[in-house]
């Protein structure tokens, strides 16, 4: 009988185990229009994200034509996934749909949209630790690294890793203007 009254126990527990490994998490592909300003903000959000190894997320196209893509050698970009990861990328995700990735290798992930890297539209996800290329600041702001502002936008001091890990996520609304502001890669190098 003593067996018995364990079971309920060690199912729950057992289950909760299961439920956090495998959780899925939504990141929503936005733009918004700013105030006083042509080009609007195309952004990932949240902007920064913690995940356990195993986890899924769902990338959900709020708005049209954006990518989910990692910032690897292979894409001719700065290695800033971790070592021996597959060059993953989503395809141009139609608006109201979704495309889902299951990230294994602990380590700082970042990504990047396809068509408005340069409008600043990259993130990074945090799987269960701060190793790798992607935990080091960016320095190449070029096509080949993370693009102008994409680059100002990851090296924004609410997206260090460390800072995703203890608040689990950071949005958009936490990263500051500078950062989101629109450069070149002349405008970066040249520290304005
Ligand atoms: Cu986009």
């Amino acid at each position: 009988m003593k067996h018995l009254r364990l079971a309920p126990v060690l199912f729950t527990l057992l289950f909760s185990i299961f439920a956090t490994a495998q959780e899925t998490h939504d990141v929503e592909l936005l733009i918004s229009p700013v105030e006083g300003r042509p080009i609007p903000e195309f952004y990932f959000q949240p902007t920064g994200l913690f995940i356990e190894p195993g986890s899924t997320v769902r990338f959900i196209a709020e708005t049209p034509h954006h990518t989910a893509t990692a910032y690897h050698a292979q894409h001719v970009k700065a290695q800033r996934v971790p070592e021996g990861t597959e060059p993953f990328s989503g395809p141009i995700i139609p608006i109201g749909e979704t495309w889902e990735y299951t990230f294994e290798t602990p380590g700082v992930y970042d990504l990047w949209c396809g068509p408005h890297e340069q409008y600043g539209m990259a993130m990074r996800l945090v799987v269960g630790e701060a190793s790798g290329p992607g935990a080091e600041p960016v320095t190449d702001f070029s096509p080949e690294g993370a693009l102008a502002t994409a680059g100002t936008v990851l090296n924004d001091a609410a997206l260090e890793p460390e800072n995703i890990i203890s608040h689990g996520q950071v949005m958009w609304e936490e990263l500051a203007d500078e950062s989101k502001a629109l450069m070149s890669p002349e405008d970066v190098e040249a520290g304005e």
